[in-house]
């Protein structure tokens, strides 16, 4: 049975070795506001502490995912209040420090930092309701926690353009067409669906989800060759890792691995 705990923003449950966060701001559409990253940060921190915990799920409502950073409190900030205290990189980019693989279940509304926030994630399931746009041009701002910077990787610059400068909503359909999210399912299976991969990949070895994680992200961040090289020392390091024997010995055995995460 899972464990339940909540907060005021976020619900937390483990399912087995899953950790589940569920964004909880239902009348604002899980729009995000300091508390609420804040406490995501805090509750992906422990998880990724947590050696019982593989794989992280964020989800939110049937309605929303998250319909952006909240509005009505951005809307006095002045830029002296923004920068001095380092606006969005103060708590939203603790996803970043996240080693351990993190699923976005995405249904409704995903838009400005919710479609930022999935974008961060390692792997974006949608149900066929999802929308996912960046209308911060729509307000005279701009989609300023990553979007500018991961959508036209995970898109490519025409269409990362097109969102961003005339912000044009996608549904699940064109979002998966593009490359944005990884996989669309009925909206009634989304829940059950997101567990069910999250926990597939928790039963993995721990450390290869976590080195996978780390030579994919390479891939972003380097020169072909130099995420060449990562890669193949990242394989190399999986030679010292227990589960890797055990996963090739299993296999020749016939027989299920048994993984210690080591
Ligand atoms: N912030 C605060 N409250 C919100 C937000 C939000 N982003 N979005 C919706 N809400 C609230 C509404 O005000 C409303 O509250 P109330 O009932 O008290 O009036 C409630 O949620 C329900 O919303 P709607 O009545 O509007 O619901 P609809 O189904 O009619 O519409 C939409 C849903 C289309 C999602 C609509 O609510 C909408 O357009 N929301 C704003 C979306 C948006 O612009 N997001 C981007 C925000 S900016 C951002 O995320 C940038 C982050 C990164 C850097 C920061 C720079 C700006």
């Amino acid at each position: 049975m899972p464990e339940s705990n909540a907060s005021s923003t976020i619900l937390t449950e483990a399912h087995g070795r899953v950790g589940l966060i569920r964004l909880n701001r239902p009348a604002q559409l899980n729009a995000l506001n300091d508390e609420l990253m804040d406490a995501l940060g805090s509750a992906m921190l422990s998880h990724d502490a947590n050696a019982d915990i593989g794989v992280i799920l964020i989800t939110g409502s049937d309605k929303a995912f998250a319909a952006g950073a909240d509005i009505p409190v951005m809307a006095d900030w002045s830029y002296i209040d923004v920068y001095q205290s380092g606006f969005i990189s103060r708590n939203w980019e603790t996803i970043r420090q996240v080693r351990k693989p993190v699923i976005a279940a995405v249904s409704g509304f995903a838009m400005g930092g919710g479609c930022e926030l999935a974008l961060a994630c390692d792997i974006i399931l949608a149900a066929e309701s999802a929308r996912f746009a960046l209308p911060e041009v729509k307000l005279a701002m701009l989609p300023g926690a990553g979007g500018t910077q991961r959508l036209p990787r995970a898109v490519g610059k025409a269409k990362a353009m097109d969102m961003c400068l005339s912000a044009r909503m996608l549904n699940a359909d064109e979002a998966d067409r593009y490359g944005l999210v990884s996989r669309v399912v009925p909206d009634a299976e989304l829940q059950t669906m997101a567990l069910k991969l999250a926990t597939q990949i928790a039963g993995y070895s721990l450390p290869a989800l976590m080195a996978i994680k780390e030579s994919v992200n390479r891939a972003h961040e380097s020169s072909l060759s130099e995420g060449i090289l990562f890669e193949r020392r990242a394989l190399h390091a999986r030679f010292a890792s227990e589960d890797a024997h055990e996963g090739m010995h299993a296999f020749m055995g016939k027989r299920p691995p048994v993984f210690k995460h080591r």
